[in-house]
């Protein structure tokens, strides 16, 4: 078994959106009048309401909530279309998280949102019509791991902090009736039905549940039924089989983890927002469209990808702050989009003033100059670049750039008009390969 799968399509999108939505967007990270403490994360308030005096909510309690869950606003095209403006090629959503509901009518357990809750339609397949609508690929998060609703399936891993629980995981023959009558089953389910272009599973360290069998038979599972669909890392190849992450299609990185130095394959960081990746109604620490942006422009010039998180509201409805990131982001793609798409990293030392993706376009190379903070008439150089360099221009604009070859460095002039704060970007062509 090995990584096979054509990622092509995943490296040159670069750029995806993440959605974390379910139950969880009910409470939104408060319980019973409290704030969730333990961390932000909204989506973990089944294990974290009452931490750490009390932690976790009873399932017939937390099961009240499959009473509420009607989403009147919600549009599947609207969602899409935020994406696909926003300047994102792809599109993920979590079919099944830890708390164990599953957002499309599942033949493998009535707990999912069409049987059990009011609105009672299929959130994945009417994402998934959308997505084919608007040229988006489809890629679903699946909970493989963690499971807090089915007998058998993983608990919080805990203790991590001092004031957690002691949990008591499942013994390794309850996991493996949870493994074959719910986990595998609803991972075929999903991938018949809806054909799904990736996977994103999750898990983050060692677990003893994810025997090196189980990946092996859950890579199979999907393989078989879609030898293109791809695996991340995620699903514990990097803790819990020994050949490692040569066996998955790409690598998935710690949550808001921004490395200086991807692997060499397909990899990707996701990404909140702000603290919390389902919706949260006390989180309000929005993080600017400025670090977003350059979020994209530092994976994208190390050859990773950026999947930005929204998390919607119960009600269907994307928060109004992801709105208008969105929206920003997708303005500066729409000038700056041929400096991201497609590009490849640039052999050159990495520069403090931004950073350079590239692009070989027949016997020319186009390097494109992310600058960070551009000071007029400031001198910036391409260290240690081959070819002859041709011509330079501001992407947004098209004016004119003074460039010049200096022994082994390209270098440029900036012209006192910044198109952009934030990120502007030079384009310089080469002739010959960089
Ligand atoms: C996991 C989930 O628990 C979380 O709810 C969300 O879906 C996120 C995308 O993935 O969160 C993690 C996983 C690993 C770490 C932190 C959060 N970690 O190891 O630091």
């Amino acid at each position: 078994m090995a990584r096979e799968a054509d990622t092509r399509w995943f490296t040159e999108a670069r750029f995806g959106m993440f959605v974390h939505w379910g139950l969880y967007s009910i409470p939104a990270g408060v319980w019973k009048g409290q704030v969730v403490r333990r961390n932000w994360y909204a989506e973990w308030i089944r294990a974290q309401a009452g931490w750490p005096e009390k932690p976790g909510i009873p399932k017939d309690e937390y099961d009240e909530l499959l009473k509420e869950f009607n989403p009147r606003h919600f549009n599947a095209d609207e969602w899409i279309l935020e994406a696909k403006n926003a300047g994102m090629k792809y599109f993920l959503i979590t079919a099944k998280h830890h708390d164990g509901f599953a957002m499309w009518p599942s033949k493998v357990s009535r707990y999912n949102v069409a049987e059990a809750t009011p609105f009672g339609r299929d959130v994945c397949g009417e994402l998934a019509a959308a997505c084919k609508r608007h040229g988006i690929r489809l890629g679903f998060y699946y909970s493989h791991w963690l499971d807090w609703e089915y007998p058998g399936g993983c608990l919080p891993p805990w203790p991590k902090q001092p004031e957690d629980p002691v949990v008591r995981q499942p013994s390794q023959e309850a996991f493996e009736r949870y493994w074959t009558e719910k986990c595998l089953p609803q991972v075929a389910e999903l991938i018949a039905s809806y054909d799904p272009a990736f996977m994103w599973f999750d898990n983050w360290e060692k677990a003893e549940h994810l025997t090196p069998g189980r990946i092996e038979q859950l890579i199979g599972v999907v393989k078989k039924l879609s030898s293109s669909c791809l695996v991340n890392s995620r699903i514990g190849t990097t803790w819990n089989h020994p050949e490692g992450d040569k066996l998955v299609d790409y690598f998935s990185m710690y949550d808001n983890t921004f490395p200086e130095k991807g692997p060499d394959f397909a990899w990707e960081t996701s990404a909140t927002m702000n603290r919390s990746w389902g919706y949260h109604q006390a989180d309000f620490e929005w993080k600017p469209t400025r670090q977003l942006l350059r979020h994209l422009v530092d994976n994208a010039s190390r050859g990773g990808n950026f999947q930005l998180n929204i998390g919607p509201m119960a009600d269907g409805r994307i928060p109004a702050p992801s709105i208008r990131r969105l929206r920003e982001i997708g303005a500066w793609m729409a000038v700056n989009g041929e400096a991201i798409y497609g590009t490849q990293t640039c052999p050159s030392p990495e520069p403090a003033w931004g950073r350079i993706t590239m692009r070989r376009d027949g016997g020319k190379t186009i390097l494109y100059l992310h600058v960070y903070d551009w000071k007029a008439d400031a001198q910036l150089t391409i260290e240690r670049i081959a070819g002859k360099a041709v011509t330079a221009r501001v992407l947004e604009t098209g004016q004119a750039v003074q460039v010049a070859r200096e022994g082994d460095s390209i270098s440029i002039t900036l012209p006192k008009e910044c198109p952009d704060e934030r990120i502007a970007v030079v384009a310089v062509e080469v002739e010959g390969a960089a």
